[in-house]
């Protein structure tokens, strides 16, 4: 404040109006005021811009972020993010036909006390919509999801994860009620370990890498599905189908080159691609499929990594759905059900009339993106409403 009285650029009194000296001075005393508190206020915001971008720039180191992905170092990303939504080869309906659809149906539980899972980790391009090439971190030469595995309530599950990788990665099984440290730990390149875990939780639930960042891992397609039937069977169905629901952030468009990893759209929740069982509108290509009068059952996972799925079958309701997986008990005549990233869910329906029935996530974004398929009841003419 002593300064700026002092400078003499700010001494109107030789400029007053007569009479007015006292007013005036009043003046260039508030506005002096005023503008040495704007002046504290600006170091102060300036001090804590740059204490912000440093706790970012040791938060990114710590965590691994800043190597994985376009974030700069400092976290300060613009959007909206560049989209490669829909952007396909331009023969896409021919490679969309080509393109042989993941195994949906749900595979039989192996027999005996223990359940010998192993999967070995490979880094791989694979396709996750028509010409678009994705640089994933697979489990055990998948792509995206990993291999369904089915167990039966009360049965061991002996896993074993080689690593064929070029980084460190794990499973986490949400099936398992496992100190995580230990049985979920990291994997060096070139190892392999075991744990065992006994699964007395029946449902449906997300396996993945839980290895930091977590997002990155899960980004790059490390997530699938374990089925754990329960011990007292439920109502028999005709078919049953495992869709693990997942979305995608693409760094570029993926025909030319396979994409990677962007980082910041996925911290951003702005997918380019979403999937039922890692490729867009595969089912849509190359429908599931029931006879009229079949009782239908979808096993569902939402493996994110961050959005949920909000699952509907178009043309019915659910006559039984075991909402987030819990197989106590089930609600009756739903029509939509959301599953949370991480979470599953059970879905029958009973469908008698032969047609075109579309399953969806119906927060309807994401069937733009890729996330829809068709159940084909019986042979119906014409295609799908949606
Ligand atoms: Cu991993």
């Amino acid at each position: 404040m002593a300064s700026y009285h002092a400078s003499p650029r700010y001494d109107w009194s030789d400029r007053r109006e007569p009479g007015s000296g006292a007013s005036v001075k009043i003046l260039a005393l508030f506005l002096g005021i005023a503008v040495g508190i704007l002046a504290v206020l600006a170091v102060v915001l300036v001090k804590t811009a740059d204490d912000a971008r440093d706790e970012a720039k040791a938060a990114a180191s710590t965590t691994g972020y800043a190597d994985h992905g376009a974030v700069p170092a400092d976290g300060a990303v613009s959007l909206p993010l560049q989209s490669f939504a829909g952007k396909t080869a331009p023969n896409a309906e021919e490679l969309a036909m080509a393109h042989a659809p993941a195994a949906a149906a749900l595979p039989p539980i192996p027999a005996g006390e223990i359940a010998r899972v192993h999967m070995t980790l490979k880094d791989m391009v694979v396709e996750i919509a028509p010409g678009v090439k994705y640089n994933t971190w697979a489990f055990d030469g998948h792509g995206a999801p990993g291999p369904i595995v089915h167990v039966r309530e009360g049965q061991t599950v002996e896993m074993t994860l080689t690593n064929g990788g070029a980084i460190p990665h794990s499973i986490d099984f949400h099936a398992a009620r496992i100190a995580p440290d230990v049985a979920f730990r990291d994997v060096a390149p070139g190892e392999s370990f075991t744990f065992r875990f006994v699964a007395n939780d029946p449902g449906v639930y997300m396996y993945h890498c839980g290895t930091k960042p977590v997002l990155a891992h899960i980004a790059n397609g490390m997530y699938g599905a374990i089925v754990v039937s329960p011990a007292k069977p439920l109502p028999k169905v005709d078919k049953e189908y495992v869709l693990v629901a997942s979305e995608w952030y693409l760094n570029s468009d993926g025909v030319e080159q396979a994409a990677s990893l962007d980082l910041a759209k996925a911290r951003a929740m702005q997918p380019d691609w979403t999937t039922f069982n890692g490729y867009a509108n595969q089912y849509v290509t190359h429908p599931l499929t029931s006879k009229p009068g079949d009782t239908v059952r979808f096993w569902v996972v939402a493996a994110g990594p961050t959005l949920d799925t909000d699952f509907h079958v178009v043309g019915t309701i659910f006559d039984r759905a075991w909402v987030n997986g819990d197989m106590t008990q089930f609600q009756q005549g739903v029509q939509t059900v959301g599953v949370p990233a991480g979470g599953g869910a059970v879905f029958d329906v009973k469908i008698d009339e032969p047609g075109m029935y579309p399953f969806v996530s119906h927060a309807f974004a994401h069937v733009d993106l890729g996330q829809v398929g068709l159940l084909k009841v019986g042979n119906p003419k014409g295609k799908g409403s949606h």
